[in-house]
């Protein structure tokens, strides 16, 4: 790899268990090396040791950077000028960020209307063109997925096999931190190419040596947007947006990760998923988009006196229980403010007047 004394990211790190060669050039953020975070609250309630993997800290505030940098780097490689990607918002805030490093065009493809403010301003200040096209994700990635075989274009979806290598050094980080596999791994699914990418990562380092045993899977979809748990294509509604994805390219590959695994798939309404992210940032300090907080709703649904697979929890001494939260709660702040009707107390602009409110409150 041709990779400089300031690189610290993924291929840094992982480039042994990468398509990356001395002739790779490396575009990279530094990503990845996110914190794995202990959550008393979360671990109290379920009687096993829960952690969140908060991916929300990688560069560009979500988990798509880590598959973006071995795209980005292996685009290069081979020639492109211009990537391409259809997205719900935070691959195309990747995609623009690692093509802005290389220099190259960036071109994103979204569904109008329906992408969270922060993500949107991210593609445009990477200076990436934007196209926002009368229909949803799947009608994206239907387009993008026809530029395929375009001379100097590079398509930057999950579709490409380089994301999901990026994306599986996830699993890695988590075993090297843990010093194992975790029993359960749960995170939120909307195009299945994450929980595609852990099981990967999971398996390779168990297959490495480096962890004798393997989690199971469970993903969350959210209730207006869960093709999978349905077992056919939906029309997809649901206030997070980076998930409303109705028919999943990795679909199969989520398939595989749960059977394989011993996991499984299931639902949260919208409003547990709101409900969730508000727990998690006034109980834990952790600020999360709506998606990301499915896996907070989803282990809390498994936790929840009516759940009926709550014996698919580890309940054994010292279990452990990964969270993935994929992207910052920064980006989308409309849906929680409204959830939370989140108003300032307004004061005059003295001592007495601000006590005399905050004693209200
Ligand atoms: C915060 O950006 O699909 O199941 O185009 O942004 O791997 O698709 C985003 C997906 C979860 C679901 N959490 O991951 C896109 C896009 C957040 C996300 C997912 C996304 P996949």
């Amino acid at each position: 790899m041709k990779k400089s004394l300031h690189d610290r990211g993924v291929i840094a790190r992982y480039g042994a268990f990468l398509p990356v060669s001395e002739a790779t050039p490396v575009v990279s953020l530094n990503e990845g090396s996110t914190p794995l975070i202990h959550s008393p609250k979360l671990s109290e309630r379920a009687g096993a040791e829960v952690y969140l993997k908060f991916e929300g800290l990688n560069p560009t505030g979500s988990f798509k950077d880590r598959g973006m940098t071995v795209a980005l780097s292996k685009a290069v490689e081979r020639g492109a000028t211009t990537v391409i990607c259809a997205s719900t918002g935070n691959t195309s805030a990747a995609a623009a960020a690692y093509a802005a490093r290389a220099g190259i065009r960036c071109a994103v493809i979204l569904p109008a209307g329906k992408i969270a403010a922060g993500k949107l301003v991210q593609a445009f200040a990477y200076g990436a063109r934007v196209v926002a096209i009368r229909g949803n994700f799947d009608d994206a990635l239907r387009i993008v997925r026809e530029f395929g075989g375009v001379e100097g274009v590079a398509i930057v979806n999950s579709i490409n096999p380089d994301r999901i290598e990026g994306q599986k050094t996830a699993s890695f980080e988590i075993i090297e931190e843990l010093g194992e596999a975790p029993d359960l791994h749960i995170l939120p699914v909307g195009n299945a190419g994450n929980i595609t990418a852990y099981w990967k990562g999971y398996r390779e380092f168990q297959a490495a040596g480096r962890s004798a045993k393997l989690p199971k899977m469970v993903g969350f979809q959210a209730e207006g947007a869960a093709p999978i748990f349905r077992g056919h294509p939906v029309d997809p509604h649901t206030v997070a947006t980076a998930i409303r994805i109705g028919n999943p390219a990795s679909w199969e590959g989520a398939t595989t990760a749960i059977q394989e695994s011993g996991g499984g798939i299931d639902i949260v309404t919208d409003h547990q998923i709101l409900d969730a992210q508000q727990w998690l940032a006034s109980h834990e300090g952790i600020f999360v988009e709506p998606a990301s907080a499915a896996s907070v709703a989803g282990l809390l649904k498994r936790l929840s006196p009516e759940a009926t697979q709550a014996d698919s929890l580890p309940r054994h001494k010292g279990a452990k229980i990964v969270l993935t939260v994929t992207g910052h709660g920064l980006k989308d702040p409309e849906a929680p403010v409204k959830h939370g009707g989140f108003v300032p107390i307004e004061a005059d602009a003295d001592l007495t007047a601000v006590r005399r409110v905050l004693d209200k409150s």
